[in-house]
């Protein structure tokens, strides 16, 4: 890393999961402090956590300061190799400042070495600069989906700045000249930033080298370029999906200029551990000893679960290689098989067309009654649905979550 970070930055930023991609020994964790937003971007359905960095349709418990702190202290406790607290939401981390900067505060006291990280939109970045920087964050996010107010207007439907409502190009104007200046403060006060950015069809997919120069001469460390996952009830709900090849193709493409990140999971705003294998579950609220109320008609169900690590739900069923299937009988939960998708469909790529892959995923799951995962598309629901198969989106583990899916069915059935 360049000089213009100092050497406990720079050691930080080598031990940040996000910011290094041979850090992944590290675990970050996620305090849920932040709930408001004071912009709408038109990919996100507020009933969830912010897009910007999380998966749509994920919902993460809110946490007080005091909350926040205890939570952090239980974690530590199991996890040695804890290292990044970071605040991404379920709103925007500067919308909520307050929260923020009160959490910050009474973990840096309990233990003034653990590494803070934020992600925003940017919007109140200039006004919380000096603050940001004597709380001593050392790294922020800030999502930038264009920096033309045409191409912003498109994206942005109003933004709230001083109890003023902004739309149009004048939001995406005002919106854009706060995120860049707020970059270069950060870049003057030695904090590391990375730049988030949603690739979306259309829209912004040809502007996003643009704006990857733009944020390299600003001093920016990486760049993140997302692929719009539409969140249902948003108003980009409808919009064309990113193949990863188109998506991998413009990463390579913005290489040129600056650092890529590859490796990030769209982690929910309460995510806890490595990343891709959260544990967050094993946190929450009232996690330990709960016993769920089980469901009482003795009736057999076969069950199809998406599952990036076999141990929660916690995967979008487009994005499924491998389903883990399971029988529900008699009120118990058994392990049956993997089965394997890429023996019929290895992606966007190789698949002519999505009814062909849509044929192909139903010869794995024919014989299901259940498939539960994070989020599912539009048009596999309806073929499914069309098949007599019931489809719940749910984060959970996965015995929770087939007894919860399993009282739902009942309940319409
Ligand atoms: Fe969290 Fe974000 Fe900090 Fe990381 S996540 S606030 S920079 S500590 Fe990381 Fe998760 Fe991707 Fe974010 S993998 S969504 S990039
Ligand atoms: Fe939603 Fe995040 Fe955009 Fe706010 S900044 S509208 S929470 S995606």
């Amino acid at each position: 890393m360049e000089e213009k970070w100092t050497t406990e930055v720079r050691e930080k930023t080598e031990k940040h999961p996000c910011y290094c991609d041979t850090a992944h020994k590290y675990a970050r964790m996620h305090i849920p402090v932040a709930p408001k937003c004071n912009i709408q971007c038109n990919y996100c359905n507020r009933k969830y956590d912010c897009l910007n960095e999380s998966r749509p349709g994920v919902t993460s418990e809110v946490l007080k300061p005091e909350e926040a702190l205890e939570k952090y202290k239980a974690v530590k406790e199991k996890l040695e190799n804890l290292m990044v607290v970071g605040i991404a939401g379920p709103g925007d981390a500067l919308a909520n400042f307050q929260e923020t900067k009160k959490s910050i505060e009474l973990i840096k006291k309990h233990d003034p070495n653990v590494t803070f990280c934020l992600s925003t939109n940017g919007l109140m970045l200039p006004e919380y600069a000096d603050e940001i920087h004597h709380l001593g964050i050392t790294h922020i996010t800030v999502t930038i989906n264009a920096i033309d107010p045409k191409i912003a207007a498109k994206i942005y439907s109003k933004i709230c700045y001083k109890d003023k409502i902004y739309t149009g190009e004048e939001a995406g104007k005002l919106l854009i000249e706060k995120q860049l200046v707020g970059l270069k403060l950060m870049q003057e006060k030695g904090i590391v930033c990375k730049v988030n950015m949603v690739m979306i069809k259309g829209v912004n997919d040809h502007h996003i080298e643009k704006v990857v120069k733009k944020v390299r001469e600003l001093g920016v460390y990486m760049s993140n370029i997302m692929p719009l996952i539409p969140a249902k009830g948003s108003k980009f709900e409808d919009m064309k999906l990113v193949s990863n090849g188109e998506l991998n193709a413009l990463r390579k493409k913005c290489s040129i200029d600056l650092k890529q990140m590859y490796h990030c999971r769209q982690c929910r705003a309460d995510a806890i551990g490595i990343l891709g294998e959260d544990v967050s579950l094993d946190f929450r609220k009232g996690a330990c000893g709960h016993k769920m109320d089980q469901p009482t008609t003795q009736q057999e169900y076969t069950i199809a679960i998406a599952s990036k690590t076999g141990r929660l739900i916690d995967q979008h069923f487009g994005h499924v290689k491998e389903f883990f299937i399971y029988k529900y009988s008699n009120d118990r939960v058994e392990f049956i098989e993997k089965r394997l998708v890429d023996q019929y469909c290895r992606g966007e790529e190789d698949c002519e067309d999505t009814e062909t892959k849509i044929e192909k995923i139903m010869k794995v799951l024919g014989d299901c009654n259940l498939v539960l995962c994070l989020r599912i598309g539009n048009a596999p629901r309806k073929n499914l649905e069309a098949n007599n198969i019931h489809i719940v989106e749910i984060y959970e583990e996965i015995e929770k979550g087939i007894l919860k899916a399993v009282r739902e069915l009942k309940a319409v059935s």
